[in-house]
Formats: C-alpha cells, sequence, structure tokens
C-alpha cells in the first residue's frame, strides 16, 4: 500500500521561527512553502541540503486562523509531533482498501495537500494513535 514515508508533520506556532530553528540547529533548507486556506495552515517542507532523491521531508505547520486543526492542536499539546504521512500512488484504492478493514478516514473524498497532492487522514484512534495522512503527489507531467 505504502511506497514510501512522504514526511512528519510538525505543529509549530510560528513557522518562520521554526525555519530557522530547523535550519540553525540541524542544517535543513527549505525545499517548498505554501498556505493552504482550506488546511488553515501555513507550511515548510524542510530537507537535507541538496537532497533531491524524494527522502522523507520534515513539514513543519503553523496555524493560519484560531480555528484551524493546527490552532487546535496546539492549544492541547503545544508544539510537537502532529501527523506521519504515508505516500501512496492512488489515494482512491488506499482509502478503499484502509476502509475495508474498519479504518476510519476523515474525509469521504481526497483533499488537496502540499504541491497540489490528494490527500486523506485516518483517524489516530484507528492508527495507534497517530494522524496518519495519505499522499498520493501530484503527477510530475514526466
Ligand atoms: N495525533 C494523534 N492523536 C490526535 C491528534 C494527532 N494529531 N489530534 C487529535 N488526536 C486525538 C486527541 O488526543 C484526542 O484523544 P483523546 O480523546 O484520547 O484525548 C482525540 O484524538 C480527539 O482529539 P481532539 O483534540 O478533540 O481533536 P479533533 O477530534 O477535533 O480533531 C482530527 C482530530 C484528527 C479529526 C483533526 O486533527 C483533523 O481533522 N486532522 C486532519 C487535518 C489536519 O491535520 N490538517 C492540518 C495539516 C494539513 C496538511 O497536512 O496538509
Amino acid at each position: 500500500l505504502v511506497t514510501a514515508i512522504d514526511h512528519v508533520g510538525i505543529a509549530v506556532p510560528d513557522l518562520d521561527e521554526a525555519i530557522a530553528f530547523q535550519r540553525d540547529t540541524f542544517g535543513l533548507e527549505v525545499a517548498h512553502s505554501e498556505e493552504n486556506e482550506e488546511q488553515g495552515v501555513r507550511e515548510a517542507m524542510l530537507r537535507a541540503p541538496g537532497d533531491t532523491t524524494g527522502a522523507t521531508q520534515i513539514q513543519l505547520l503553523a496555524p493560519l486562523r484560531e480555528d484551524s486543526t493546527i490552532a487546535k492542536f496546539l492549544d492541547k499539546n503545544g508544539p510537537g509531533l502532529q501527523q506521519l504521512a504515508y505516500r501512496v500512488t492512488d489515494v482512491e484504492a488506499a482509502m478503499a482498501a484502509l476502509k475495508a478493514k474498519g479504518l476510519r478516514l476523515l474525509y469521504d473524498q481526497p483533499r488537496r495537500g502540499t504541491a497540489d497532492s490528494r490527500i486523506n487522514f485516518v483517524h489516530p484512534k484507528d492508527a495507534g494513535g497517530v494522524l496518519v495522512e495519505l499522499v498520493e503527489p501530484a503527477a510530475t507531467g514526466h
């Protein structure tokens, strides 16, 4: 089902501060950043310098709004690991396979994720206390 560990997401109160911390402390660089209005996040994808292999990235997630998922997570838990994202080739097929095993998906239809990927989430209560994201990357056009 899973082809790679796509990213690990960390909830942060301030995106720019978190980027600076990861850069100055661990030497990670920003590969991509964007705002996702629907998900209520400002986000950045970080990688080791020069890495273009598609290795697992770190996703920093800051709230765009007080009523967003990340704002609620920060209020309840403070900053920290928020999600584990698995890469799949076909998100609908992955959803169907997990549903057949009795796991709850958060959305009936895939939604838009980072860089026009198609995403859904498994409820953390059905995945060992971990919020699991399913990510089908956008077609590259190659
Ligand atoms: N990881 C693990 N457990 C979590 C969790 C998380 N990120 N978020 C909530 N939970 C647990 C809580 O600890 C709580 O458990 P208890 O009842 O035992 O205390 C339970 O789930 C319910 O928590 P809640 O605070 O009431 O949270 P909600 O039910 O309102 O929301 C969830 C939880 C998963 C439905 C919500 O976080 C969600 O919709 N997530 C998917 C969207 C998302 O995360 N968007 C931001 C990232 C965008 C992106 O990646 O592109």
